[in-house]
Parts: structure tokens; sequence; C-alpha cells
């Protein structure tokens, strides 16, 4: 009894008045006898209002949010650090791989590589490997280009002209071919003449390039020219194949040519006499290759969200920021959330896409397969348990530690009807994140270049971030977002040095931030079609 009314004050209790005139026995030494009295009542009372206050000022402290962590802790869990430790693995892998993680190199252990994560921290979700074939062009020797007439030229590779990508499956060596002419290869009639020439044309927007390039060729042309408007001073890059190839699809056999305007203009005013030689080393093999999937357990399946980026990198080099930085960024956002005990509300998909760089065929072939129904060799085995009907939104992650960076959130206003509203409400939650935490950003187009393409196509609303590749930065956008003004935002973009060093660290920081916090947002979201389709706000 002492010893409870003694600890009374301490427990909240005491000091209703029943022991007021009982002089406390002291039953041992010390605190217990300090308390027998009137006067040590009150300060008792007092005592225990002030614990109580505290208690209750900790207690509400504890469950309002009060800080930007409380708020957010998803974004808080995720470690830059992690990233990265992901990304030296990566290195190693292109490095023990010819330096590249492409197709045909270190795609297949890169992929093992995040399977192997998956697996090591038991992330509760069904890991698939959807298998396609994607050709993939490369290039050997310099290919040279002779002009034979009244005057003789050798075109210089690069600055007069570019052997177009997947223009031409084999080596070719075409000695003093004749011109032909073309002004719309988009038609068969008015072309007899291309027959065992090198046809030179002026691109029509009536038909894709493939279309002209194609035809001229079935209509037995040695080479393919295309002369660019004079408004660009060097020749295209661009890929001549239709970049949505699908087994079975035809591919460009004779090489095509990418040459400026002046260029085309020399050939056109000798063209009755002239001749010209070509040679060409280029290849196209067709590789199997195959996305990654992890499709979750738990939350709304009819609600899901794929989130998604590019695993593979391009031949050249071993895509360390491009687009390792956007693959193991979604795959440490993954772990944290396990490690958490994360339950989705809506059913989280994350995908690892391959041959990207060969023209976004891993998500072309997944919106394939899914969206309409089309079967390759090896669809019947994979049984992803996933519907296209199912799919709420795609999110998609690319670059997103580029050396001289910008923010930069795709804008929703560019997807196509069937998916803009959707995109639009999936900007602003991007949009939200860098609002509240004062980081500039610039809004970018969504139109081409990453696998949110067969998303909006297919009606899928879609969103991401990036922070910029081989363009240059403005002196207005050096003013507003740092970095070097002049320079590329990724100097390295394509190339052998985009290495863990080309890794920006504060841009790697925020864009994962960014990154988890649409995943968290997205995924816990409820009603979220109806956010989607406008009819509703974010509610969590
Ligand atoms: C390695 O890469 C270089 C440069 O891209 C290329 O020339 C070479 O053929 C590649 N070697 C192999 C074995 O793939
Ligand atoms: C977004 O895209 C729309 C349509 O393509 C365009 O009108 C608008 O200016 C773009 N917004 C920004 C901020 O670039
Ligand atoms: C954001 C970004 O630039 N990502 C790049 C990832 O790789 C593809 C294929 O080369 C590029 O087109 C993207 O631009
Ligand atoms: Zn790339």
């Amino acid at each position: 009894m002492s010893t409870a009314s003694d600890n009374a004050p301490l427990l909240g209790t005491g000091s209703d008045g029943a022991h007021d005139d009982a002089p406390r026995a002291s039953e041992g030494p010390g605190i217990a006898a300090w308390w027998g009295s009137r006067s040590r009542d009150a300060v008792s009372l007092f005592t225990v209002l002030m614990l109580l206050g505290v208690g209750l000022g900790i207690w509400v402290y504890g469950t309002l949010p009060t800080s930007d962590q409380d708020e957010h802790p998803h974004e808080y869990a995720l470690h830059t650090q992690n990233i990265l430790g992901h990304l030296d693995h990566l290195l190693d892998i292109a490095r023990a791989h010819n330096n590249s993680r492409s197709v045909t190199n270190g795609h297949a252990a890169s992929a093992q590589y995040v399977i192997g994560q998956l697996r090591e921290h038991k992330v509760d979700c069904d890991v698939h490997v959807q298998r396609f074939v994607s050709p993939v062009w490369t290039q050997g020797k310099e290919p040279r280009f002779e002009l034979r007439g009244a005057v003789r030229v050798e075109f210089l590779h690069t600055t007069d002209f570019r052997v177009m990508r997947y223009g031409g499956a084999e080596p070719a060596s075409i000695r003093d071919a004749g011109l032909a002419m073309v002004d719309d290869a988009c038609t068969a009639s008015a072309h007899g003449r291309v027959a065992d020439r090198v046809a030179v044309v002026r691109p029509s927007a009536k038909c894709s390039l493939f279309e002209q390039a194609f035809l001229m060729e079935q209509l037995g042309a040695r080479a393919v020219v295309f002369v660019r408007s004079a408004r660009y001073r060097v020749p295209s890059n661009a890929r001549v194949r239709l970049v949505d190839w699908k087994e079975g699809d035809p591919l460009m056999s004779v090489p095509v040519l990418s040459v400026t305007h002046s260029v085309g203009q020399v050939l056109r005013s000798t063209a009755e006499d002239a001749h010209v030689s070509i040679e060409t080393d280029t290849r196209i093999d067709v590789a199997r290759t195959f996305n990654v999937l992890c499709v979750g357990r738990g939350g709304s399946e009819a609600d899901t969200v794929v989130v998604g980026a590019h695993l593979d990198s391009v031949a050249a080099g071993p895509g360390i920021n491009d687009n390792g930085s956007g693959s193991m960024t979604t795959l440490e956002i993954l772990l944290t959330l396990a490690r958490i005990g994360y339950a989705p509300r809506n059913r989280l998909v994350f995908a690892w896409w391959g041959a990207e760089e060969d023209g976004l065929l891993g998500s072309r072939h997944f919106a394939r397969v899914l969206a309409h129904g089309w079967r390759n060799r090896w669809s019947d085995s994979e049984g992803l348990g996933l519907r296209w009907a199912d799919i709420a939104l795609n999110l998609n992650f690319d670059m997103l530690a580029s050396p001289n960076y910008i923010a930069l959130v795709h804008n929703g206003t560019d997807a196509p009807r069937g998916a803009r509203m959707g995109s639009q409400r999936i900007q602003r939650v991007f949009e939200d994140y860098f609002v509240r935490h004062d980081y500039p950003y610039k809004v970018t187009d969504m139109l081409a270049g990453s696998d949110f393409l067969p998303f909006v196509d297919n009606g899928v609303p879609a969103g991401g971030v990036l922070t910029g590749a081989a363009e240059i930065k403005s002196i207005e956008d050096r003013i507003e977002h740092g970095g070097l003004a002049d320079a590329p935002l990724d100097t390295c973009y394509h190339r052998d040095c985009d290495t863990v060093l080309n890794i920006n660290l504060v841009a790697l920081h925020k864009m994962s931030k960014a990154a988890m916090y649409a995943v968290s947002t997205l995924s816990a979201a409820s009603d979220l079609r109806g956010f989607l389709a406008g009819r509703s706000e974010l509610r969590l």
C-alpha cells in the first residue's frame, strides 16, 4: 500500500486527499520519507500535472506529422548510398563484358544481379523473365563514300555523311554505281530507274523513313542516300528501321546513308554522269533478350502501378547514368519498400526493360503481348499474371544523375488523348515533390525516347522524371538550375566515360526521392482511377 501511494504521483493516480492527514510511515530511508508531508503533496500534485502535460504533449507530437520526414517516411528510408552500391556492381559487370551492358554483352548479367537482389531481400513478388528477340546493329570499320564525276569527292564520315543506324544488314562494297534522284519514295510508281543504282532520296513526310528506304531496296536500289533539309548542318544518326519492329518484320539489307543538304546538292548537280562508291562495315544480328518483371503479390490488381526503367546500355559504354541510374534506383526503391514492410493499396509491378537502346523493344514487347495479345514462341510459358486493363499507370525512370543535370518532369499534356488527363495528374505528383522541397525543376516533353511510349500509346497514363542527356544547358537554365552553361547535361551520354564517376550525387539524391515519393504515393492512393480521371483529389 504505502509503496503504492509513494509511487502514486508517478503513476498519476495519487493526490486524492485520502492520505492528507496521515503522516506517512517512513518505510525506508531516502525518497519515501521525503514525500511524507502536506507541502510535499502539493509539490507532487504539481508534478503529476506537469508530467501529464508533458506526456500529452509527447503523445500529440508523436501522432501529428510534424516534419517532412514524418509525412514522407518512404522518401527518407531510401538511401542514395545503396543505389551507388548497385551502380558499382553494374560497372563491374560492364567491365567484365567488354565495357558494356548492351543486349549482346552485359545485359544478362545485369538482369541476374537484379534477380539475385530480389531473392536475397525476399521481395514479395513473382519474378518473370519475359523473352523476345531484338535486332542488334553494329558498325565496324569507318564507312567510305566517294563521288566520281565531273568532280571527284571523297566525303567525310560524320561531317558529310553517316550510315544510319539499322541501315545495312551486312558489309557492302559498291563500286561505281549510277545515281537515281527520287523525290517521292513513298509511292512505287515512277522509280523505274532505281534498279541497280544508288537512290538519292529527299525524305517525304507521307510515310516513314523505313518505308521509303525499304521500297527503294525492293525496287532494286543498291543503296539509299537520304538528303537532309538545309536546316541541319550534320548528317543524321537516327535509326532508319521502324522503331516498332517485332519478330518477322523486315530489316534493311542494303546500306542507308544520311548526307547533309550540301552533299545532296553536289550529288544532284552531277547526277547525269556521276558514279559513287560506297563501302560499309555494318551488321544486324538478331539476339535473344528479355525483360525482368517483379509482379507484386499484394494490393489491388485492378489498379496496378507499373514502375519501369531500362536495364540495358548502349554498346559503346557501360551506361551507368544512362540508364543504370534509373534501373538501380527502381531496384533500391523496391528493396526499401520491402525492408520497411510496405503494403501497397494498389499492386506494384517493377519492370526492367531490355533492348531500350535498340528502340524500346522491351517495353514495346510487353505492351504488344498484353495489350494486343501478340505471341512469340516463348509467350505461352510466360503467364505473367497481368492484364493490360489492370494497369492504371506507368512510371518511367531513365537517367537520374546526369552530371550537369536539370531536374526534368515529363509533360503529361504531350500524351495522346486517352492517356492525357492521367499523365497530367502524374506530372502534378512529381511537381508537388519539387515544390515541397523548393527544388527548381522544369517540365520537358514526353514525346519520344523512352519506355513510357508504349504505355501512353495504348491508353495508359504515364510520367516520370529525368536529368537530361546530350542537350546543351542554356545560360537561362544555368541561372535557374546551376551547373555549367554551354555544356551538355551529360557529357558522357552514350560514351565509354558513363561510369560511376559520371554520377551526380546531388541529382541522384533528389531524383531518386522524387521517384520514391511518386511510387509510394500513387501505390497508396485510394480511388487511384478516380484521381487519374480527374474525378477526385489524391487521397491516401
Ligand atoms: C568490344 O568493344 C569494342 C568497342 O566497342 C569492339 O570494337 C569489339 O569488337 C568488342 N569486342 C567484343 C569481343 O565484343
Ligand atoms: C506541355 O505540352 C503542351 C502540349 O504539347 C504545350 O502546349 C505546353 O506548353 C507544354 N508545357 C510546358 C510547360 O512545356
Ligand atoms: C532520359 C534519357 O535521356 N534517357 C535515355 C535512356 O536511353 C534512351 C535510349 O538511348 C535514350 O533515348 C534516353 O534519352
Ligand atoms: Zn541511352
